[in-house]
């Protein structure tokens, strides 16, 4: 990023970023996959992250020893979604952190517009469970897409919901899938988590209160 660059916007990934529900995520698809007798473990979820529904059940088929029909791959997802969904049913705004809720407020004190890219379809109801039901000035969710990340779409909407052009914007993400979709979409990126070492990523946080140091946001 230049010295004379600035950024007007910043969009977060949810699931690995503002919460962890990437854990229940895991769960589920483990539950399904143990069901149907198919190896699943931590090294093949690290792939579904930020990856769609039906692309993440894909990824988990390549180790089923037969082929599913798309009726039974529909039955599968519905199944994951359920068990996912009564876990999140669990989730109050006590999971969301101190540190991200202060520092979501001092980046919007900042002036900086805050938006969500995410490729859940649950998106807005993790939100409505944590308690950032109508917080942020845009959601770009797996609802509005037809394509996910390393898709840039979702990031792409966000920015014009926000108004803003994608170099005026920031996306935090802990995927390699979602840093890939904000390159793909020129925006400028921030990796934490998984995402964090990975050689696409424009700055890295160690904790998600680092935002507040990245130079580009002093107006
Ligand atoms: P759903 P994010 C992504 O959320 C998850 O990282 C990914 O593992 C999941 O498959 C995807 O959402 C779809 O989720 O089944 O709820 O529609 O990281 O983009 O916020
Ligand atoms: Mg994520």
């Amino acid at each position: 990023m230049k010295e004379t660059e600035t950024v007007k916007g910043i969009i977060f990934d949810l699931d690995g970023v503002i919460c962890f529900t990437d854990v229940y995520h895991y769960r589920a698809w483990k539950q399904m996959a143990d069901e149907e007798g198919i190896e699943f473990d931590e090294k093949i979820n690290e792939r579904l992250k930020g990856v769609s529904r039906a692309e993440s059940l894909e990824i988990i088929l390549e180790k089923a020893s037969r082929m599913y029909t798309q009726e039974e791959k529909t039955a599968l997802m519905e199944h994951k979604n359920n068990l996912y969904r009564e876990y999140l049913k669990q989730m109050s705004p006590k999971d969301l952190s101190d540190e991200v809720h202060k520092t979501l407020l001092e980046l919007r004190a900042k002036g900086l517009k805050l938006a969500i890219g995410s490729s859940s379809k649950n998106a807005k109801f993790i939100l409505e469970r944590i308690g950032l039901d109508g917080f942020f000035d845009a959601v770009s969710d797996g609802t509005n897409i037809q394509r996910s990340k390393p898709d840039p779409q979702v990031f792409l909407m966000a920015a014009e919901m926000l108004g803003f052009d994608p170099s005026e914007c920031l996306v935090v993400e802990d995927a390699e899938a979602g840093i890939d979709a904000a390159c793909a979409g020129h925006f400028h990126n921030a990796g934490i988590g998984s995402a964090r070492e990975y050689g696409k990523t424009e700055f890295s946080l160690s904790t998600f209160q680092d935002l507040l140091a990245l130079p580009a946001f002093d107006h």
